[in-house]
């Protein structure tokens, strides 16, 4: 039987979802769901809730040993956008938080550890396309500077002290259940529902502007296949390159007006244009393919179909 798994950060947008799923698969008290507000009805009635920051050590190793903790996941992190306009708390936020999980691991509170990257750790001189798992590193943007330094940390900890860390660089992620907030890919979930809504949807990045992104489904799937691993197999400590599909905000909208053919969409880019400027377009993941079978099941197609269905209803 699995040991308990504690959720730092449950209540946003991909901690929702991961609780749900891991709930689903090793049964609902067997996730502990933890974040420093209440998250969804659903994710706060399917099973065991505890507030907890996420920035402080003490509160983190008294949940850990409450529920005798065997994996960690930390979901907990500011994004792109907010990183940008409050620089200070996303520091803190984003790298306290893992300092204090790769502390517990450790010192053996945890066994097990996941900390999502992003591909906001690549910058203006890495490779555009197809950019590879191992390539220049020059991140511009707050957020991507915090998870640049994060997986060095990562790496560092397992180096020298054996802690069994996984890292995925997740690209934008779209999904229905839970609304984003703060990130730069954000615009490729709100103009979803602006289109079931029948309004025109005003995109904050430029028409061509392509960028990587995955249907939640596909990231969370990722998720739990690095974590159920065989610890040989993984040969890449600070964190997975992973992709699914990539697309410009023309080619998004245009695929939603092949369902609602009266959908309209208006640029009228912003501060986040620099960020997605900054970012890769497709992203290389043949070593996540190759060490841990990674393989996404949802294109661009099959995620507006998905979105769209699930949204309605
Ligand atoms: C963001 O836009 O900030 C995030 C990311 C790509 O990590 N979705």
């Amino acid at each position: 039987m699995h040991g308990p798994i504690l959720i730092l950060g449950a209540c946003g947008q991909i901690g929702t979802e991961l609780t749900l799923a891991l709930r689903e698969r090793f049964g609902n008290n067997r996730v502990i769901a933890s974040d420093i507000r209440e998250g969804s009805e659903l994710l706060m009635s399917s099973g065991p809730f505890e507030l907890l920051d996420a920035t402080q050590y003490e509160a983190m190793e008294k949940m850990a040993v409450k529920y005798n903790i065997e994996e960690a996941y930390l979901m907990a992190a500011m994004l792109s956008a907010k990183a940008e306009k409050f620089p200070d708390r996303a520091w803190h936020l984003n790298i306290n938080s893992l300092f204090n999980l790769l502390n517990l691991a450790r010192v053996k509170k945890v066994k097990k550890i996941f900390w999502p990257s992003s591909i906001a750790v690549f910058g203006p001189k890495t490779p555009k396309d197809c950019t590879p798992q191992t390539t220049i590193m020059d991140p511009t943007t707050v957020y991507g500077i915090s998870k640049q330094t994060g997986e060095r940390w990562c790496s560092y900890y397992f180096e020298k002290h054996g802690v069994d860390i996984r890292s995925l660089r997740y690209p934008g992620l779209i999904s229905w259940r839970t609304p984003p907030g703060g990130g730069t890919t954000d615009y490729a979930i709100d103009i979803f529902h602006n289109a079931i809504r029948g309004k025109e949807y005003t995109c904050f990045l430029k028409e061509d502007t392509k960028l990587p992104m995955m249907y939640m489904d596909d990231a969370i799937r990722a998720t739990i296949s690095i974590m159920e691993c065989d610890p040989h197999k993984i040969r890449e400590r600070s964190s997975y390159n992973i992709a699914a599909m990539s697309f410009t905000p023309t080619e998004l909208a245009q695929t939603i007006e092949g369902h609602i053919p009266d959908f309209k969409i208006k640029y009228k880019p912003d501060f986040r244009q620099a960020i997605a400027d900054s970012w890769p377009n497709s992203i290389d993941d043949s070593m996540a393919r190759e060490d841990w079978g990674w393989q996404y099941h949802y294109d661009l197609k099959k995620t507006t179909e998905e979105m769209l269905v699930n949204l309605r209803s």
